[in-house]
């Protein structure tokens, strides 16, 4: 077993009552360990077992042949990511370096909001939306399905799931109100900040 499911960085009821420890319940304890699962049964005994997890997504994705392993090599990563986006009493403009980034390089926080938002709304079916670092400027992305946006040289710096079983339990098919609770009361703005700053 190669590749291992994370402890949540929080307690399941942690962040109740924006995302309820039912939520969390189902999407670590089933959604992000099948997909944990899933990659042990395809990699181990072959190469892969023994890479890196961003090397095994990084290789997946230039072989068509190896779309399985991608998807949930990805799924795996994207989840440990996603977990340390929140944390409890989180959400709000953020400080730090990343407010400054935020301002010099998408205007305001404001239209970062607006764009953060719009994106995560819009991607249509399942996929998650983002805000990276890409060649040293931050943009805000979506990406569809288990898609990742590391494997185009670009640096995540946040992330927001919205596959409909991020949600769908506390919210319903209300996908912006989910994106809205998270923006106001649950991002890790200082995860952000590390992330920006080992980015370098
Ligand atoms: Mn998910």
């Amino acid at each position: 077993m190669p590749f291992e499911l994370p402890a949540l960085p929080y307690a399941k009821d942690a962040l109740a009552p924006h995302i309820s420890a039912e939520t969390l319940e189902f999407h670590h304890g089933k959604h992000h360990k099948a997909y944990v699962d899933n990659l042990n049964r395809m990699v181990t005994d072959t190469p892969m077992d023994s890479m890196p997890l961003e090397e095994v997504i990084k290789a997946a994705s230039k072989d068509a042949a190896k779309a399985g392993i991608f998807n949930n090599a990805a799924q795996v990563w994207n989840h440990s990511f996603y977990w340390q986006c929140m944390k409890p009493g989180g959400g709000g403009k953020p400080n730090g370096a990343i407010s400054r980034k935020i301002a010099s390089d998408l205007g305001s926080y404001d239209k970062f909001l607006a764009a953060f938002k719009d994106a995560a709304a819009t991607q249509f079916g399942s996929g998650w939306a983002w805000l990276v670092l890409d060649g040293g400027k931050l943009a805000v992305v979506k990406t569809a399905n288990a898609d990742v946006p590391l494997v185009r040289g670009q640096t995540p710096l946040l992330t927001i799931d919205v596959w409909e079983h991020a949600y769908y339990i506390d919210f319903r098919n209300l996908r912006p109100k989910y994106i809205e609770t998270f923006m106001d009361s649950l991002v890790n703005w200082d995860f952000v900040n590390a992330n920006l700053e080992k980015a370098g």
